[in-house]
């Protein structure tokens, strides 16, 4: 067994010496943060044949890696939320009694680092030293963890530091569950393999992070969901604050006006891109402060303040191009680690409707031989000459669906280093927020943009999201749309009905409930009846930011309908819609996508109401029984179901 080393903080030494007991690393390392530390770990798995190091006059410091096949994205199944009290955890979340849990898994973590090395990762989540900072310790036998924490998360020293002797942070620990015999030589991809052996699991109530089986995303980098959403989650409800799956962006009109936008679209529904987009109107800009979570606060004056956690993108590769996001693209140039993309013969990656053509030949995301496409450039099969139409029959795609980069905020040429730094007139209050976006994947029904007539519609907007599910998960439920309140469905630390209430209280305990955000509901994804996308997106939803702007100054008229204020077509800024390029505004679309479509609507709030008589009955997700003393969707929800009800039966 490894010796535990000295820390000056008792809390640090007990949290790495409990874990050094149960699962026996054959060593310790305290992560200090240098991108010398950084550098020495990726070429060490270059050896190990766990990373490829790319071509460094394209790419310098940027690594490649394959994950095993069962560990691809995240897994909802095997995430818990172990509060003592079933109801806690509450219906959308899995739950086991926690003592039961922590029982279950220290057998799983005995030995389980055997033949490996157990890295300490001190991490932050914000800018050390801001107020709305909070800090962690992470535990982990992958050193795939520790790069990866190192671009998303500010660690080592630094943050040791700032703990201090009994500086206060979140206990992590994730190991693969992949113990090394003596002499057994590693795999590429160290994990458990069967799904039903990985477990996510957080403690709301002793703020514990228990991670084990997985590698990949959310499941291993503790800071990301498990920390900045469910934990975090729990503690803005204790504190008056708000965790939220949503991107923060500065927008600057060309009277040189700064509005501060956040977003929640569910996992791979939009939220990079819009936070780094680059805006079609002439005159805006727009900057990045995050692109996948905010902690907002509310401030003295009333408004909400939002500092981005996080210190990279952990974003989805295919489909970002230079067209869709070139910002993206920049940011990955660089110290990035890619996962699960294609690697071409020159060192570089390539992946689907990235907008570059294929090269002749590469290795996919499994690690086998991959050919251009014979009819399309710009597509790979896994054998030479395949046609577009038998690739797409076979469902092959060369780059996995759910592939990503892990790239350094500093990269991202639009970045606002104030904003990004937790600064706002030079102090570290965070941002204020001018709008809150809910967005989701919808093919119908659900207009381009809605805005909540108040605060408490704006709650049930949000409550009533619904989304097509993603490759950002493992399911067999891909493309079909279910309900993701917030976005937030897989990432609530405690029962969705209470942190509907909590939502709720914002307004009634504001300074100054008139100064809230604005919230809106925005769809990026109508489709016509041959499957084409009803609105260009990408660039061309800077023509929506800008209205939103104009309706915040009082500027513009909106159409009252009964389900929001919904644009006049002739109040969207069609300036540089360039009719002949490939993806444009069509007139004729934009008119159908700002209708209400009552008919749907009537089945979109019987299916709202649904979603809310589920989350009344049960305790938790696994829960067979109903509970009567279930805490309850707000009335003031219900009220608002009521009435969207009533007006659209007029
Ligand atoms: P997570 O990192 O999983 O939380 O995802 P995200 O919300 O950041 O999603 P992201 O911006 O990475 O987008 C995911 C996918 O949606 C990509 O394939 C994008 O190309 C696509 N996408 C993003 N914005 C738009 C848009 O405005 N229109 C259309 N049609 N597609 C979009
Ligand atoms: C998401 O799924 O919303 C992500 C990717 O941002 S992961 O970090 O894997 O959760
Ligand atoms: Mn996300």
């Amino acid at each position: 067994m490894a010796k535990t080393p000295k820390f000056a903080n008792a809390k640090v030494f007990a949290w790495v010496d409990k874990w050094n007991k149960i699962c026996t690393p054959d060593k310790i390392v305290v992560v200090t943060g240098t991108k010398k530390e950084h550098l020495a770990i990726c070429e060490m798995m270059v050896k190990k044949g766990q990373f490829i190091k790319l071509n460094s006059k394209k790419r310098p410091d940027c690594y490649l890696a394959r994950s095993h096949e069962s560990d691809v994205a995240r897994v909802e199944g095997r995430t818990f939320i172990c509060s003592k009290k079933e109801i806690d955890a509450g219906p959308t979340n899995h739950w086991m009694d926690p003592v039961e849990m922590k029982k279950k898994m220290e057998k799983a973590y005995k030995g389980s680092m055997k033949g490996r090395t157990m890295y300490v990762i001190p991490f932050a989540m914000g800018p050390i030293g801001n107020p709305i900072t909070q800090y962690g310790i992470e535990i982990t036998d992958s050193p795939y963890v520790v790069v990866n924490m190192n671009i998303m998360t500010r660690t080592g020293d630094a943050v040791m530091k700032h703990l201090g002797k009994d500086g206060d942070f979140i206990p992590c620990i994730h190991s693969v569950g992949a113990p090394l015999k003596k002499g057994q030589k590693d795999v590429a991809w160290p994990c458990a393999k069967k799904i039903e052996d990985k477990y996510i699991t957080q403690f709301p109530e002793d703020r514990e992070i228990w991670s084990f089986g997985s590698g990949y995303g959310g499941n291993a980098l503790l800071g990301k969901k498990c920390f900045a959403l469910r934990i975090a989650s729990k503690l803005a409800k204790d504190e008056g604050w708000m965790a939220e799956h949503m991107l923060i962006l500065t927008l600057t009109s060309p009277e040189k006006k700064q509005y501060h936008v956040t977003a929640a679209f569910p996992s791979a529904c939009g939220k990079t891109n819009l936070a780094m987009m680059l805006p079609k109107l002439p005159g805006w800009k727009l900057q990045t402060i995050g692109d996948d979570i905010a902690w907002l606060k509310p401030g003295d004056d009333g408004r909400l303040y939002a500092i981005n956690p996080e210190n990279g993108f952990f974003g989805v590769a295919p489909g970002t191009s230079m067209d869709s996001n070139p910002n993206a693209l920049k940011s990955c140039k660089k110290g990035t680690i890619f996962t699960n993309v294609v690697l071409t013969p020159d060192g570089d990656i390539w992946w689907e409707d990235m907008g570059v053509k294929a090269p002749k030949e590469g290795t996919d995301w499994k690690g086998n031989p991959c050919y251009v496409c014979a009819d399309d450039p710009y597509r790979m099969g896994p054998k030479p000459g395949m046609t577009k139409a038998e690739i797409k029959a076979m469902g092959y795609v060369a780059a996995h669906k759910n592939s990503r980069f892990t790239a350094p905020a500093e990269n991202c040429p639009v970045l606002d280093k104030a904003g990004f730094n937790g600064l706002y007139n030079k102090k570290p209050t965070g941002v204020p927020i001018d709008a809150i976006l809910f967005g989701g994947r919808r093919p119908s029904t659900i207009p381009l943009v809605n805005e909540a007539k108040s605060w408490t519609h704006g709650v049930f907007m949000g409550s009533a999201a619904g989304s097509e599910v993603t490759a950002a998960v493992i399911s067999d439920q891909i493309g079909q749309v279910r309900r993701d309140p917030m976005a937030m469905l897989p990432f609530f630390g405690y029962n969705v009905a209470d942190y509907f209430q909590h939502w709720l209280e914002m307004e009634r305990t504001s300074a100054d409930a008139t100064k809230l955000p604005k919230i809106y509901f925005v769809n990026w994804f109508r489709k016509g009846d041959d499957g084409r996308f009803m609105w260009p997106g990408f660039g061309d939803n800077s023509r929506v930011l800008k209205w939103i702007c104009q309706r915040i100054e009082g500027q513009v008229k909106a159409n009252e309908t009964p389900i929001g204020n919904i644009p006049f077509p002739e109040d969207i800024d069609l300036t540089n819609n360039d009719e002949k390029a490939k993806f444009h505004v069509v007139k004729a679309d934009l008119e159908e996508i700002l209708k209400v479509d009552v008919e749907g609507w009537k089945k979109e709030i019987a299916t709202v109401g649904a979603s809310y008589d589920e989350y009344d009955k049960k305790p938790s997700k696994d829960s067979k029984e109903e509970n009567l003393a279930a805490h309850r969707v707000p009335k003031a929800l219900r009220q608002v179901l009521a009435d969207v009800t009533a007006a659209l039966a007029k």
